[in-house]
């Protein structure tokens, strides 16, 4: 079947595409009116014809080929540098279902927004149809879906974030429901328009309808406004699947540890936007005998196995990781993974070709070009990198991949962490005491705000189970789902244990009382020797952490009065936490489980037996 209409070349749709997707194609090509359509197939060929369009834009710049083998650079406009959670839509029938936490619109007004901005929307440009699997193709927990979007750029990025291509195409027959996704950068252009290197729109629409499972995003080019496999469907359209069908989407790296006796562990942990994710995930070990291997840096799917216990897949392919304060001291292992073949957004650039941000060396460089294309140096007084610039890059490429990652089947979950950003209050670690209480932990989260999305960076908000800016449901809906999945595991055959971590907690002098990174191991250490009932603790208002000696303090170059520091409990600050999470709490309305408000209750008792 080939696409028919109005001007000009369009590509024959494939004969495997099923004809839902090739009607759908078919409409968006009419509404949006592109020069030319494109079915991309996934192959390396058709990359390398992307990358020669980039860099014919002026899209992508060339690294040098001996530095950074197979890398671009791509700057952004500076005002398309983030996701825009206030232009992002929840467009259900009625708007309790979005949830006090997401922007909502009705689905037909917000339909109808969107038909007149898709409009003509890429004229002068190519209709790239991008189809997809999230999760490896094929498997049991994999879903499918097409992008249809106007920037090679997206779907180069698609082509690393995602299973992208035939094979994907393939899979999706007259019964398989997939997500449409419709993109454009909202930039047309006039017959002899000459195009800029980074085409967007000041207008942004950002808009899933979880009903009908489709996304629609207008407007911008940059991470998960654009590469809609990533938050837009994994996230807030699979949250929406994943209520009716009985699982979870998760804002979750994943990844597999080995103990020194040889015991492996999968460990799922939830930290919102650039709170470690990705460092987490690619630990390196300070403590010898013990290995962690990556499985994935920022969405897990979980799911009961047929065992019943919950057993989780990374639906993504590649790694989008925030590059300032990623370095060989804080994590060898990206670094490593993103030396050839990556695309790197809106890091500066060295006078020899290469890339550069605060924290990839001690010492900046005497000169480079800023993120904007200026000349900087280091009394430039401003960053050379953008706080949000990221590395793209394949997961395969990681030196640390573990073999399990893309097991069709996923991988037992042995526990679920919680963790944000918490200069106060919140202890390094602390084991919930059954899953209601891990629940509640995840959905009284809090963490500083930072550069992933528009907003004062450093103010403190609620990010319950760092799914805020992602969750294409009821919030309190999906707690009540955790609740559910997690009762149901337990009577299988256990459920996961549930930890809260925090790495970022500061002393009087604003400075971190934990080294972090590498160090982390001698929490998840304590953690899995929890699960093996080798490590000991103490019941308080967070839970139990570790008893006096449980963990080697001195080993992780932590004193012991930064040590105490890092557990202290502020009966007064305390009590101003528990009333906050009251009123979040309540701010939610009926929907929220009693289970959670019972679990605030416990908490409370505990604060009030303080000294
Ligand atoms: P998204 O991709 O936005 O979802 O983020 P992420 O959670 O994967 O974030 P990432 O791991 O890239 O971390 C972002 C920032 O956190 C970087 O600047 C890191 O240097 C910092 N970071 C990560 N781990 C630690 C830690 O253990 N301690 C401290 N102090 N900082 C850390
Ligand atoms: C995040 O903000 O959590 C990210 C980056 O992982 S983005 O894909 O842009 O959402
Ligand atoms: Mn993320």
């Amino acid at each position: 079947m080939t696409v028919t209409d109005h001007h000009t070349s369009k590509d024959a749709a494939p004969a495997i595409a099923d004809p839902r997707i090739v009607a759908w194609v078919e409409r968006m090509a009419a509404l949006t009116e592109p020069d030319s359509v494109v079915w991309c197939d996934g192959s390396a060929a058709e990359r390398r014809g992307l990358i020669a369009t980039l860099l014919d834009s002026g899209t992508l710049i060339e690294l040098d080929p001996v530095k950074r083998p197979g890398s671009y650079l791509a700057r952004s406009n500076p005002s398309d540098v983030a996701r825009v959670e206030s232009r992002t839509f929840i467009c259900t029938d009625k708007k309790e279902d979005a949830g006090p936490t997401n922007n909502w619109a009705p689905p037909s007004g917000m339909r109808e927004t969107l038909h007149g901005l898709f409009r003509g929307t890429m004229r002068g440009r190519t209709m790239y149809v991008v189809p997809f699997a999230m999760g490896p193709v094929g498997g049991p927990l994999t879903r499918y879906g097409v992008q249809v979007t106007d920037s090679p750029y997206v779907v180069a990025s698609m082509g690393t974030m995602t299973r992208m291509g035939t094979a994907a195409l393939k899979q999706i027959g007259p019964d398989t429901s997939w997500v449409p996704a419709a993109h454009s950068v909202g930039a047309p252009l006039a017959a002899g328009q000459e195009d800029v290197a980074w085409p967007c729109s000041d207008t942004k629409y950002i808009c899933q309808f979880p009903a009908t499972r489709e996304i629609w995003s207008y407007g911008s080019a940059y991470g998960g406004n654009a590469i809609l496999a990533k938050k837009a469907f994994a996230l807030r359209i699979a949250s929406a699947i994943g209520q009716d069908e009985g699982w979870l989407a998760a804002h979750m790296l994943l990844l597999k540890v080995t103990n020194p006796r040889g015991r492996v562990f999968h460990v799922a942990a939830a930290f919102p936007s650039a709170c470690g994710k990705t460092n987490f995930a690619m630990l390196q070990p300070t403590v010898p005998g013990w290995t962690v291997e990556t499985l994935g840096d920022d969405i897990a799917w979980l799911a009961p196995g047929p065992d019943g216990r919950l057993r989780a897949i990374n639906p993504e392919a590649g790694f989008f990781g925030v590059a300032p304060g990623t370095g060989r001291s804080t994590n060898p292992v990206a670094i490593d993974t993103m030396e050839r073949d990556t695309v790197f957004t809106n890091v500066a650039l060295t006078d020899d070709g290469d890339v550069w941000w605060e924290g990839l060396t001690d010492e900046p460089p005497a000169h480079l070009t800023d993120w904007t294309g200026q000349d900087w140096t280091p009394d430039s007084g401003r960053p050379a990198a953008h706080p949000n610039s990221r590395f793209t890059v394949a997961a395969a490429q990681c030196p640390t991949i573990a073999d399990d990652w893309d097991d069709p089947a996923g991988v037992v979950v042995d526990a679920v962490i919680f963790g944000g950003r918490r200069a106060t209050n919140v202890p390094l670690v602390a084991q919930a005491r059954d899953w209601e209480h891990g629940m509640f932990m995840g959905a009284t989260l809090a963490s500083e705000r930072t550069a992933a999305a528009e907003g004062t960076v450093g103010e403190l908000r609620r990010d319950p189970f760092a799914m805020l800016p992602f969750c294409g449901v009821h919030m309190a809906d999906h707690w009540r789902h955790w609740l559910d999945v997690g009762a149901a595991a337990d009577v299988a055959g256990g459920a996961p244990a549930v930890f809260q971590v925090n790495w970022f907690r500061k002393g009087a002098d604003g400075r971190f009382l934990w080294p972090g990174f590498g160090e982390n191991i001698h929490v998840l250490a304590w953690i899995l020797e929890r699960l093996e009932g080798r490590a000991e603790a103490v019941e308080g208002p967070f839970g139990y952490v570790p008893a006096e000696g449980s963990i080697d303090h001195a080993a992780a170059g932590v004193g012991d009065q930064d040590w105490g520091a890092l557990f202290a409990l502020d009966r007064g600050a305390l009590t101003a936490e528990a009333e906050d999470a009251k009123a979040f709490l309540d701010s939610y309305g009926e929907r929220v489980p009693p289970a959670i408000h019972d679990q605030l209750r416990t908490m409370r008792s505990a604060i009030d037996t303080l000294d």
